[in-house]
């Protein structure tokens, strides 16, 4: 199998922190309305040049903040490239300390009880604090699902995706239905990476892996505790698979069978969606959008948990579709873009490596 280029790389680290930014715009919202979302992204663009100006080619105003899903993708990706492997202990420290120096990038309510106590000298086991959230449930956020990207551009074996998809969520999220979010995150960016794997395909890797991801004990006893039927990711793949033999889906539909909300069984599957729906065009989208835009959209106007579900979205269609579809006027818009150019050099120099 011919390797990845590294356009694919920084395709990934660049919808992914596309997503993040301006998906962080309408965060929490209920409903957000196409036509107030396209006038915002329009606003992006650069303006026209003025008589005697300056060239056109930058973006106007301030830069849009990354929020936790950008900051904790960081720190994945920094631990990655400082140890050239997985490292719990280094990542753990990352995801502590980082929150530490800016607690202010939009957590979620539960998680920042595990970053107190890993930054507590008493820590001895960096996976215990996650294993005591919830009363020893564990979090089914999606909090490591958001995150995972980079360990799918280190790692290009799938079952060492798997592994260290499943370790480095662990380190906040013990509950399977949050790790395996996570693992189904890791492979859909894993296979996009592949050269023209076509969406049903794509989708059937997905669904055969998942199966055997979600046959253990542990996600077996998990979904049932939780009240849901076993298997419930690779259910979800399967809904996903009927609603693209549907010319279109209404909304509400996609709401109510996926979700847009912060679990990670109601926020996976829904970026995973988005991205296959949107290889084709979507008649409520101008056609001068790109299919990595269209995605980005698409994902931001289900509402709810945007930022995140746009940030899972972009990295696997950003790894499928490459830096080609990176619109330069949207990336310029986002806080620290240079510094995710430079993040995804190295790990495609690592991958190579390896
Ligand atoms: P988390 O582990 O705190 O989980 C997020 C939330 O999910 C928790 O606060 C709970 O409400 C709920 N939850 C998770 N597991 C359980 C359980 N076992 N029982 C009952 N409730 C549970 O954090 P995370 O890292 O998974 O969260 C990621 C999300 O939080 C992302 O969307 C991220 O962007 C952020 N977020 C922030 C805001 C904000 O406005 N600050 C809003 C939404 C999401
Ligand atoms: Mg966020
Ligand atoms: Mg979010």
């Amino acid at each position: 199998r011919p390797r990845p280029g590294p356009a694919r790389f920084r395709g990934c680290l660049a919808g992914a922190l596309l997503g993040d930014c301006l998906g962080a715009v309408f965060e929490g919202r209920s409903v957000v309305k196409l036509p107030e979302l396209l006038s915002f992204l329009k606003g992006l663009e650069p303006a026209p040049p003025e008589e005697g100006g300056e060239a056109a080619g930058s973006a106007r105003g301030e830069s849009l903040p990354y929020t936790d899903d950008t900051a904790m993708s960081r720190s994945v990706v920094q631990s990655l490239l400082a140890k050239q492997e997985f490292d719990e202990v280094d990542m753990a420290k990352r995801f502590a300390e980082e929150y530490k120096k800016e607690p202010n990038r939009g957590y979620g309510m539960a998680v920042v009880n595990v970053f107190k106590k890993l930054l507590s000298p008493k820590c001895s086991d960096v996976f215990e604090p996650a294993r005591a959230q919830f009363n020893g449930k564990g979090s089914y956020g999606n909090g490591g699902a958001m995150r995972v990207a980079g360990i799918s551009l280190v790692y290009s074996d799938i079952q060492d995706v798997k592994k260290f998809a499943k370790l480095s969520a662990e380190l906040t999220h013990a509950n399977s239905l949050g790790y395996n979010g996570a693992i189904l995150q890791a492979l859909a960016v894993h296979l996009a990476l592949q050269e023209g794997l076509s969406r049903e395909t794509f989708l059937e890797q997905l669904i055969s892996h998942m199966e055997h991801v979600e046959a253990d004990d542990k996600s077996l006893s998990d979904a049932r505790a939780l009240g849901f039927e076993d298997l419930p990711f690779s259910r979800r793949l399967k809904k996903i698979k009927e609603f693209l033999e549907l010319s279109s889906v209404p909304k509400a539909d996609v709401l109510f069978e996926l979700g847009n909300g912060i679990a990670a069984l109601r926020s996976v599957p829904t970026a995973i969606y988005s991205f296959l729906r949107c290889m084709d065009a979507d008649p409520d989208i101008p056609e001068h959008y790109n299919a990595l835009q269209r995605t980005i959209i698409y994902c931001i106007s289900l509402g709810g948990d945007t930022d995140t579900i746009a940030t899972m979205a972009g990295a696997i269609a950003g790894a499928y579709y490459g830096e080609e579809q990176v619109p330069p006027s949207w990336e310029q818009s986002c806080e620290a873009f240079q510094e995710t150019q430079r993040m995804a050099k190295s790990l495609y120099e690592l991958y190579c490596q390896r």
